[in-house]
């Protein structure tokens, strides 16, 4: 039996990972923070599940603590790692610069010197990001596009991403990192846009909310489902040969259109509800991402199953339901 180590476990994408690799038989070993309030809302059903929690342990550990992660390498010995950990917010990291840069990069670099030093045969995922792309007016991006970051995140995982790159080079590690573009799901964090807005919408049906307020509509991002991305990560650790893979749907929506589609699937009016607030625009925006996941089709077989509208519809009836029920 093959044993998987994810950092960010209680996140969006560690769940659906930890599905997968449960569903395909593998001990799951997942690092969790310690929070004041109970977070593991998103793997709850794991412990719920006798056949699934067998497999499953669930232990504490911090990106910024070496020694945690030294400790947590040597005891569980494991044969994948999956680098999910990160404050994931684009607009908190201008908020919170240090913060982000200790957690995504400088913990990346920890989990790597771990990671070299105690299990150098096991094969690594690191969770890049298209926000690496910022300011570069190329598109569609592929793995080829210059990396031009426009935030404190985007700094901090291209330091990942080409840490990750220098560690596969130096040392000869079985490295792959994702470049992925957004991915959403009804478990995505509600303070991302797509769930801010199905969420919104179905509160406004049931009568719970009265407006929603939103920054700016016109930013362009290539949207997937996360269930399909987390199956990308999984194939990149089963090839011969490490390398980094962009994951994306080829296709780019304005926030309008999504807000559009959840709306008219709600059979709510746009102009009673949305309103604008300067508040919520960047200090830096990246205006339009799109992805070229040629490579992750030629080389993984990879390709998305979930396209745009179906995944704003799915989101706000998951966001009903949770209301109804
Ligand atoms: P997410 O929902 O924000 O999850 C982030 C996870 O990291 C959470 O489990 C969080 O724990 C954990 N974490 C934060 N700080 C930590 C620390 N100091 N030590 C240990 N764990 C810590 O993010 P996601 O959407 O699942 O994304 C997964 C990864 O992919 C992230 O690295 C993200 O930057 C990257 N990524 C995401 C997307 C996307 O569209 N979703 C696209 C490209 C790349 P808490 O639950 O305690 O907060
Ligand atoms: O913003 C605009 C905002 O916060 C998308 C992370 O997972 O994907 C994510 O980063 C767009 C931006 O995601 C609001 O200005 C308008 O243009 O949902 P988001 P993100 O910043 O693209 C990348 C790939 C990651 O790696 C990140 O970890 O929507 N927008 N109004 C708004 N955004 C938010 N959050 N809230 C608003 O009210």
């Amino acid at each position: 039996m093959k044993t998987a180590l994810i950092t960010g476990i209680t996140g969006q994408d560690g769940s659906y990972l930890a599905d997968l690799l449960l569903s395909k038989g593998y001990k799951v070993v997942g690092v969790k923070r310690r929070t004041s309030l109970i977070s593991t809302d998103r793997i709850d059903h794991v412990f719920n599940d006798p056949d699934l929690i067998m497999n499953f342990n669930l232990v504490y550990g911090n990106m910024n603590d070496s020694g945690c992660l030294h400790r947590l390498l040597i005891e569980h010995q494991p044969d994948e790692i999956y680098n999910l950990a990160a404050q994931s917010h684009v607009r908190v990291s201008f908020d919170t610069p240090e913060e982000t840069t200790e957690i995504v990069a400088m913990g990346t670099l920890r989990l790597l010197e771990a990671y070299r030093n105690i299990c150098p045969e096991a094969k690594f995922y690191q969770a890049s990001s298209s926000e690496m792309f910022g300011d570069n007016p190329e598109n569609p991006q592929s793995e080829a596009t210059r990396l031009m970051p426009a935030s404190p995140y985007a700094c901090a995982k291209t330091y990942a991403h080409n840490l990750c790159r220098n560690y596969r080079e130096s040392y000869g590690l079985h490295i792959s990192s994702g470049i992925l573009f957004n991915h959403e799901s009804p478990r995505r964090g509600e303070t991302f846009v797509t769930r801010k807005i199905t969420r919104a919408a179905a509160r406004i049906k049931m009568g719970l909310q009265d407006s929603l307020y939103l920054g700016n509509l016109d930013a362009k991002r290539d949207w997937g489902f996360a269930g399909d991305y987390v199956e990308a990560m999984w194939m990149m650790l089963q090839q011969e040969v490490p390398d980094d893979y962009v994951v994306a749907t080829g296709e780019t929506h304005t926030v309008k259109e999504f807000l559009e589609v959840v709306f008219k699937h709600a059979g709510l009016d746009i102009d009673e509800y949305v309103k604008i607030d300067e508040r919520l625009f960047r200090p830096h925006e990246v205006p339009l991402l799109l992805g070229d996941p040629t490579k992750a089709k030629e080389k993984l077989g990879w390709e998305p199953k979930t396209r745009f509208e179906g995944l704003a519809k799915l989101m706000y009836d998951a966001d009903l339901r949770g209301l109804v029920r």
